[in-house]
């Protein structure tokens, strides 16, 4: 037994000794490569991607997408990190209390920025919830000029304000369509109403006269009454303020009336979506409107690749604000490299002083946040596509 375990005693040395002479033997390891520390920047993006209007919700999700794509590629480094971009999308589907409550899950997901939201009515109230939690707020398309006159400091616009929407659509419906008289229908959203209310102001600053002003709502589908109604009293155009999901039964049912007059809207009705929402009824020059942005010169064929490239990722075109969201997200953060922290408060003053261009042109904004210098597009619509007329600054 003795002798046994002698054996058993020297084995288990030889097996140690040898252990360890093939530990000592082992050619030191490389230092295993440091990964660079990574910050997650959270983005919110808030639109309609439910209901009538989805398709421009998701429009501008994608925008946002693209962008923050091409932000996680380029390694932008901030705080002597890599900062990793994620995006955190809500759909309000529109509505006002869904917008509430879509910013209130961004607030509590202590996203570092907020882009959106789409519509006006879903805008400004969740712009108070955002400015009480002390975040940055860029929307890429509501127009109402409440968004931006409420005093807060944390809020931004890419595109033109409804007082230069529907004032340029009512000189132009006068003095460039020749209309002497016209009628005016909107949707009684914060936008729709807004825009109409401009409209009229400038149709009478130019000489003509509103011959009739008409409601619906922004998920209506007949207009019969309304439409017999303005039939009657023969307006040379109809102006909407409305989204395009609301205007197409419009024009189809102008169509069956046996109404002749022009259609005219603001930049909600004017999508590459509208033509097939408004069928048969779509004919050329028919319908004018314009986009609360717009490009020129040099800066034309950077619109075109951005909506060529946009169409091979997602199938789709461009509705009309997508680009508006990708150049928010970039300005969003370049103010965050400039000010090297994803801090809203510490880089608010770096947004405030902001001069970029992208896509959509030259990005700067005023002291209350709209967008300097802002464009408008006059557009029509010939053989079913959007044909630009003219950009008026
Ligand atoms: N600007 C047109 C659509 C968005 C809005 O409600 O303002």
């Amino acid at each position: 037994m003795q002798m046994k375990l002698k054996l058993a005693v020297i084995a288990a040395a030889v097996v140690l000794a040898a252990c360890g002479k093939k530990e000592e033997a082992a050619p030191a390891a490389a230092a295993p490569a440091e990964t660079p520390a990574t910050l997650t920047v959270k983005i919110g993006h808030v639109g309609p991607t439910s209901g009538a209007i989805a398709h421009l919700g998701k429009d501008n999700e994608n925008g946002a997408r693209m962008a923050i794509e091409e932000l996680n590629a380029a390694k932008l480094t901030i705080d002597g990190k890599v900062a990793v971009f994620e995006l955190l999308a809500e759909d309000d589907a529109a509505d006002p209390r869904q917008g509430t409550a879509a910013a209130q899950k961004l607030i509590d997901a202590n996203v570092n920025g907020v882009i959106g939201h789409l519509n006006s009515g879903t805008t400004i109230p969740a712009s108070q919830l955002y400015h009480s939690a002390g975040l940055v707020q860029i929307s890429p398309s509501a127009t109402n000029p409440t968004y931006t006159r409420q005093g807060f400091p944390g809020v931004f616009r890419m595109v033109a304000d409804d007082v230069h929407l529907g004032s340029t659509l009512g000189k132009y419906a006068v003095e460039t369509l020749g209309a002497k008289s016209v009628a005016v229908i909107d949707d009684r959203t914060a936008y729709g109403q807004g825009v109409a209310d401009e409209f009229e102001k400038g149709v009478k600053a130019a000489g003509g006269t509103v011959v009739g002003r008409e409601f619906t709502n922004d998920k209506a589908t007949d207009f019969n009454a309304i439409l017999t109604s303005i039939r009657a009293k023969k307006p040379d155009v109809v102006f909407f303020g409305g989204m395009d999901a609301v205007a197409g039964p419009m024009i189809r049912q102008m169509k069956q009336l046996g109404i002749e007059a022009k259609f005219m809207g603001g930049d909600g009705i004017c999508t590459s979506e509208l033509p097939k929402l408004a069928g048969d009824a779509m004919s050329d020059e028919l319908v004018y409107c314009a986009e609360a942005g717009g490009v020129e010169g040099d800066q034309v064929a950077v619109m075109e690749k951005f909506r060529a490239d946009f169409k091979a990722k997602y199938g789709a075109d461009v509705q009309v604000y997508a680009p508006y969201v990708y150049d928010a997200v970039h300005v969003m953060a370049k103010a965050m490299v400039a000010a090297n922290s994803i801090d809203p408060q510490t880089y608010l003053p770096a947004l405030k002083a902001i001069n970029h261009t992208g896509v959509t042109g030259n990005i700067a904004f005023d002291e209350k946040g709209d967008i300097k210098n802002g464009a408008l597009t006059l557009m029509t619509y010939k053989g079913g596509a959007r044909t630009t007329l003219a950009v008026i600054r």
